[in-house]
Order: structure tokens, then C-alpha cells, then sequence
């Protein structure tokens, strides 16, 4: 059990230089991926508020500024593993494998929006179901002999839901192998941090439900990816859950429907956007030799090109309608709802 001083794990310092006695074992390839990972996501992310601003998907949570977090949580998992994202993580999504499609699909509403042929929840907009719904599936795994882990993500302010608590203790006495990644972007829509919780950190928690809490610098793509891989080999040899949380900051507003100046100062964001991620972790690739700022443009170009291509093709989807509805709550639908369905349908005459 870590001691309760939680320092803040690092491997970069901020001029793209590997810490002090930290090794890495990671090849150019896995480095390089991360970084495309991370790049892409955010160039999907610049896309889907100008995607909104023209009327064409619904309300969006911009995640910039969270990238390293997410994407070097979920850059751990393994094919078989689960992913239970909340709502602004698709970076942690796109990492393990979501379909771009899809994920334009439900930003418009669609029903396909969260099919995956990947283990990966829908997005929670609730705060935080996915929290005990990953200790279900990693326990149930468990049960099962499987070697797979769950990974939830939330953020600072679903740390204060029942949901959380609940899920943390039993996944501790069931020492179920599930990791919660807890992105501590300082701010739960117009609410700070010191006013979400009077605990220190809040990898402290950890030491309430017994089991392992980590405090790391959630903009270090490198240290978060090391103290999440670390919890994937506890929790795949029986020791248990692990609480991370990586500090970081919510760059952008709450939604597409926030103005945060009305409740942070912009100075506070500024000195943020100074750590952003990307450059950070783009610095350490060019110290190696590994990335340039020619391959940067031109995987820029390349990204925007796939990205209009999806878009191109979820815009020619045909529509979700009101009746599709009822198809996706069972298997099988219940007799109950095949009425319901026709009921819709005949008052709304719907086509489908
Ligand atoms: C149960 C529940 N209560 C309230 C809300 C409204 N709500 C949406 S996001 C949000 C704040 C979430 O903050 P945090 O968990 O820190 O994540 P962040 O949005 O900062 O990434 C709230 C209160 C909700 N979605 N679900």
C-alpha cells in the first residue's frame, strides 16, 4: 500500500526530457502511436465544435487539454479488456479502438452511436454509473477465469456521487481488476475543486476503501501511461483495483453550451494552456529524433482527410426515428414494448 504523501508521479519534465532515473519501456513505434493517438483526438475535437457551431451534432464536451490522460490511460488495454468511459473521454476512446463513425453517430443522435466492436460502454452522461458498472465487469471476469481488466474514467465531480463510493469499496473487498482514472480537470462545470471535496488529493480516497491510490501529472502522456500500466498488472495478478488521479485542466467550456469566463479567470487557463499536452509530449518526440514538425503537418493533413471522410459518411446515414428506439433496450424485445413501438409509430406516423 502506497503511503499517504502522494507525490506527483512524472517521467517528463516540462522541456521534454525524461526525469531522473526514469527508464522507459516503450519502442519508437508504441511512442510515436501514443502521440498520433493524442493528435488525432484533438483535431476530432476541433472538428466536432465547429461540427456543432454549424448545427450539425448536438451539444458537445470539448476535452482539450485532457488528452494525455486519456489517451495514455487507455493505451494500456488490451484487446479483451472493457472501457467504461464517462462523457468526455472519447480520446480514451479513439485510443482503444472506437469507431469514428460511431462516434459521430451518437454525437447526431443516432442509435449506432455506441456500437463498437470493441468492449467500450456508451459515453455516461449520468455521473458515474460507469463506475460500479466496471466493477461488475471486472468482477464478473474475475468469476470467469478471464484475464481482462475494466477501466472507468470520471471526472473530479463524480468523485462526490454515491456511485463512486460504492463502486470503489466493492471493488476493493471483491478485489475486482478495475482501475478508475479519475480526471481531475479542476473544475465540474462552475465548481472548483476545494469546493467538491475537503479531501487533499483525491488519490487519498484510496486509502479509505483499501487499495492503492496514485497522484500523477495527467498532461505527462509518458507518467500516465507507466502508473496505469502498473495498475493493469495488479489487477491482472489478483491484487486489485487502483484510484489514479491525473491533474489536469479542461482547456475548453463545460459544453458547447458553457461560457466559463463567467465563473474562471482566463489567467488561470493560460497558465494551463502553457503545459498543453500535446506540445509537451511533441517536444520529448523531437529531443529523440522520433517526430518533426514536417510529420506533424503532414499527419495533420492525413487526420483531417480520414475525419471528413467519416463525417462525409455519418451525415448519409439514414436517421434514427423515434420508433428505432424501442429496438435497442433488450435483445429481445418484450411484448410491452412491441406495443409501445406501435403505438409511436401509428401516433406519430412514423415511416419505420
Ligand atoms: C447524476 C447527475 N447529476 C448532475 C449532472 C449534470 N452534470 C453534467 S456534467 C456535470 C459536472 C461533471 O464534472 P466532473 O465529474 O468533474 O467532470 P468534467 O465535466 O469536469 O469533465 C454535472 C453536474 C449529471 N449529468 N448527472
Amino acid at each position: 500500500m502506497t503511503d499517504n504523501n502522494y507525490e506527483i508521479v512524472r517521467v517528463m519534465d516540462d522541456n521534454g526530457d525524461l526525469i531522473e532515473g526514469v527508464s522507459l519501456d516503450m519502442t519508437d513505434e508504441e511512442l510515436c502511436e501514443m502521440y498520433e493517438k493524442m493528435l488525432f483526438s484533438r483535431i476530432f475535437d476541433e472538428r466536432a465544435i465547429r461540427l456543432q457551431r454549424q448545427g450539425r451534432i448536438g451539444t458537445y464536451p470539448p476535452f482539450k487539454g485532457q488528452e494525455a490522460a486519456q489517451v495514455g490511460a487507455a493505451f494500456n488495454l488490451q484487446s479483451g479488456d472493457w472501457l467504461f468511459p464517462y462523457g468526455r473521454d472519447l480520446a480514451a476512446c479513439f485510443t482503444f479502438g472506437k469507431d469514428l463513425k460511431s462516434a459521430l453517430l451518437y454525437t447526431m443522435g443516432h442509435k449506432n452511436g455506441s456500437s463498437d466492436s470493441k468492449n467500450i460502454f456508451p459515453l455516461a452522461i449520468m455521473i458515474p454509473p460507469q463506475v460500479p458498472q466496471a466493477v461488475g465487469a471486472a468482477w464478473a471476469s474475475k468469476l470467469r477465469g478471464e484475464d481482462r481488466v475494466a477501466l472507468a474514467t470520471l471526472g473530479d465531480g463524480g468523485t462526490s456521487k454515491g456511485d463512486f463510493h460504492e463502486g470503489l469499496n466493492m471493488a476493493a473487498v471483491y478485489k475486482a481488476p478495475a482501475i478508475f482514472l479519475c480526471q481531475n480537470n479542476q473544475w465540474a462545470i462552475s465548481v472548483p475543486i476545494d469546493k467538491q471535496t475537503a479531501s487533499e488529493t483525491i488519490a487519498q480516497k484510496a486509502v479509505a476503501y483499501g487499495m492503492e491510490g496514485v497522484r500523477v501529472d495527467g498532461n505527462d502522456v509518458l507518467a500516465v501511461h507507466k502508473v496505469t500500466k502498473e495498475a493493469t498488472i495488479r489487477a491482472r495478478n489478483g491484487e486489485g483495483p487502483t484510484l489514479i488521479e491525473a491533474l489536469t485542466y479542461r482547456i475548453g467550456p463545460h459544453t458547447t453550451s458553457d461560457d466559463p469566463t463567467r465563473y474562471r479567470e482566463e489567467s488561470e487557463t493560460e497558465k494551463w494552456q502553457k503545459r498543453d499536452p500535446i506540445e509537451l509530449y511533441k517536444q520529448f518526440l523531437v529531443k529523440r529524433g522520433l517526430w518533426s514538425e514536417q510529420k506533424d503537418g503532414e499527419a495533420k493533413e492525413k487526420m483531417k482527410e480520414i475525419i471528413n471522410e467519416a463525417v462525409r459518411e455519418a451525415e448519409t446515414e439514414q436517421k434514427t426515428t423515434l420508433a428505432d428506439i424501442f429496438e435497442h433496450v433488450y435483445e429481445t424485445q418484450s411484448d410491452d414494448l412491441i406495443k409501445a413501438q406501435q403505438e409511436v409509430k401509428e401516433d406519430f406516423t412514423l415511416t419505420n
